[in-house]
């Protein structure tokens, strides 16, 4: 309980930090602010499930596949119809895309449509559930491009540059949720003993002094040579390099929650290890985008390889591209790899 110990100078909730920064943007209607509140909502949601997830029967996976041909785990199923259910009605979305969805998930005709488009990852590193380890959330929004009705595919194919607000819950050792609106980054843990997400990290800045590299280095085999040139210098073995310690979970939430608050690079490069992914695993749309907005807003920066992922033009939904993000100076020099070694 709260009392002579309390840490937090000032109790600043997640509404009370939306409604202040809704008073940043005087044209502002209240949507995007009730769509972040719902969102933050739908995350304690799925927080207190996954906190229960040894408990009750829903550890472990259902025998579908999703859209990726992954087996769909059946608190993937739960975070996936809880995002769904908390703004299918709210007359906010022209529609929603979702991992576990091939299509737009249309807003249902009994219920109107609005300005915005919702594109998330609902269970972001699910197969780390088994083993109670980091998961997480990701969700970013746009705004549509076709003017009503129900949205259309060109709503959903935006560059990043557009993005209107991103953000992720991490289910972890405590719930977060981090997003930005253009205006800084804002971290807010969620209290379980009163239910409130509370600001903890205000304004993240990435720290200047990179600490950790992170890649799943079970596949060095399959990288192209800029990668394993890259690899060598983040481990000072070449070029003058950083001499950075290794971490990898696994579950890009956690990953990149680390390099956020530590500083470093995450990277999961395009490599040879299945001909059908040239372009590595995660998903443009609703991974790499959302955490590369956070990412720049924090003094970082997102890269391919070859160019900004906030500049890339989306072909389709479930596209992949590969990800550099962390420190610009890291993510610069990894472009510079590639771009020598390919
Ligand atoms: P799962 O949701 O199947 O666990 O995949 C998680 C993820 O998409 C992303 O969160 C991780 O960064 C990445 O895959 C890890 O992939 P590897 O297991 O190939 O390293």
């Amino acid at each position: 309980m709260y009392g002579p110990g309390l840490q937090l100078k000032q109790i600043m909730t997640i509404e009370r930090h939306i409604l202040e920064e809704q008073k940043i943007h005087p044209e502002a209607t209240g949507t995007l602010t009730t769509l972040l509140y719902d969102l933050a909502l739908a995350g304690k949601f799925i927080a207190a499930n996954t906190a229960r997830a040894g408990l009750v029967e829903i550890l472990g996976s259902t025998d579908e596949y999703n859209v990726q041909g992954e087996q769909v785990m059946k608190l993937d199923q739960l975070a996936d119809s809880t995002i769904y259910r908390f703004n299918d009605h709210t007359g906010r979305l022209a529609g929603m895309a979702s991992e576990e969805h091939e299509g737009i998930i249309p807003i249902p005709d009994k219920y109107p449509t609005g300005k915005y488009i919702l594109l998330f990852d609902p269970l972001d590193g699910s197969s780390n559930i088994d083993y109670n380890t980091t998961i997480g959330t990701i969700f970013s929004v746009y705004r549509r491009i076709s003017s009503e009705g129900p949205g259309v595919i060109e709503d959903f194919l935006q560059p990043g540059r557009n993005l209107v607000v991103a953000g992720y819950l991490i289910y972890s050792v405590s719930t977060m949720l981090v997003y930005t609106s253009g205006t800084g980054v804002h971290g807010f843990t969620l209290d379980p003993s009163v239910g409130e997400c509370l600001l903890t990290h205000n304004d993240i800045r990435i720290p200047e002094k990179p600490k950790y590299y992170s890649i799943n280095q079970g596949y060095e085999r399959y990288w192209g040579e800029g990668v394993s040139r890259f690899t060598k210098y983040v481990q000072g073995l070449e070029g003058g390099g950083k001499s950075l310690s290794s971490r990898y979970i696994g579950s890009l939430v956690g990953d990149f929650h680390r390099t956020l608050l530590s500083g470093g690079i995450f990277y999961y490069p395009a490599d040879h290890k299945d001909p059908s992914k040239p372009d590595g695993k995660l998903r443009l749309l609703y991974e790499a985008a959302p955490l590369a907005f956070i990412a720049e807003q924090a003094g970082g920066y997102a890269s391919n390889g070859r160019q900004s992922i906030l500049d890339i033009q989306p072909q389709s939904l479930h596209q992949r591209t590969p990800l550099f993000i962390g420190n610009r100076e890291l993510v610069e020099k990894a472009e510079e790899y590639i771009r020598r070694y390919g």
